[in-house]
């Protein structure tokens, strides 16, 4: 199987936490718009859905599935989205697709965070993957400063504005053997707005595309 059949696999099992009925959370990236695609299929077993970026937003709104803001949705069922990286703790590594903030938003507002993954994003330590931070861009040096003295090499994405107007700034060389710790630390640096952990609030499911089938973690 290739890694996109793989995504497509795990994306297809999460419709199985589809509630009749409900609002979802809709997360960002190839995975999340497999899933967005497989909604479309049973588009009126749902009420709305939330998305997590204005990409997610149109792909959905073309399927002609309704999108709400979050503010008029209030608290949700259930949260489906893709990672960068997970560990075995389900701590995620999340903003390689420059939504992170949308993303630990709507995850915030969701009772279940599913994550559909192929199996390639499951790890033993998190940070082999860039850590995506959300920066105001007058603070860009600033949180530069403050993660070389935390032993990472701050790089600013090139040619990438958010949804939100601001920077991504991607932290090379970390190995996050505590992430609660470290998204806390980032948490209080002035000019962040949002770091790509999800470890204070990890997914709650981790569903894995792998090459001998689906993989679910709890
Ligand atoms: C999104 O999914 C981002 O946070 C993350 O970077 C991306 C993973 O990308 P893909 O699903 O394309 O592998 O939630």
């Amino acid at each position: 199987m290739t890694q996109d059949e793989m995504k497509k696999a795990a994306a297809e099992a999460a419709l199985a936490y589809v509630e009749a009925g409900s609002i979802i959370g809709i997360g960002t990236g190839s995975t999340a718009n497999h899933f967005i695609d497989l909604l479309a299929g049973m588009k009126s077993k749902i009420e709305a859905t939330v998305a997590s970026s204005l990409a997610s937003a149109e792909r959905l709104q073309k399927h002609g599935i309704r999108v709400l803001d979050l503010n008029e949705a209030g608290q949700l069922a259930l949260y489906v989205d893709g990672a960068d990286e997970s560990n075995y703790q389900l701590q995620l590594i999340k903003g390689g697709g420059a939504a992170l903030t949308r993303e630990k938003i709507v995850a915030g507002a969701s009772d279940q965070f599913v994550c559909i993954a192929d199996g390639s994003k499951l790890v033993e330590v998190l940070g082999q993957f860039p850590l995506p931070i959300e920066v105001i861009p007058m603070a860009r040096e600033l949180v530069a400063r403050e993660i070389v003295k935390l032993g990472g090499k701050p790089v600013v994405r090139p040619n990438c504005i958010t949804d939100n107007g601001n920077l991504i700034i991607d932290v090379q060389g970390l190995a996050i053997t505590d992430a609660s710790s470290l998204e806390s630390q980032l948490n209080q640096i002035p000019g962040i707005v949002t770091n790509g952990l999800f470890a204070l609030r990890p997914a709650d499911v981790l569903i894995l595309g792998t090459p001998t089938g689906i993989q679910t973690l709890t």
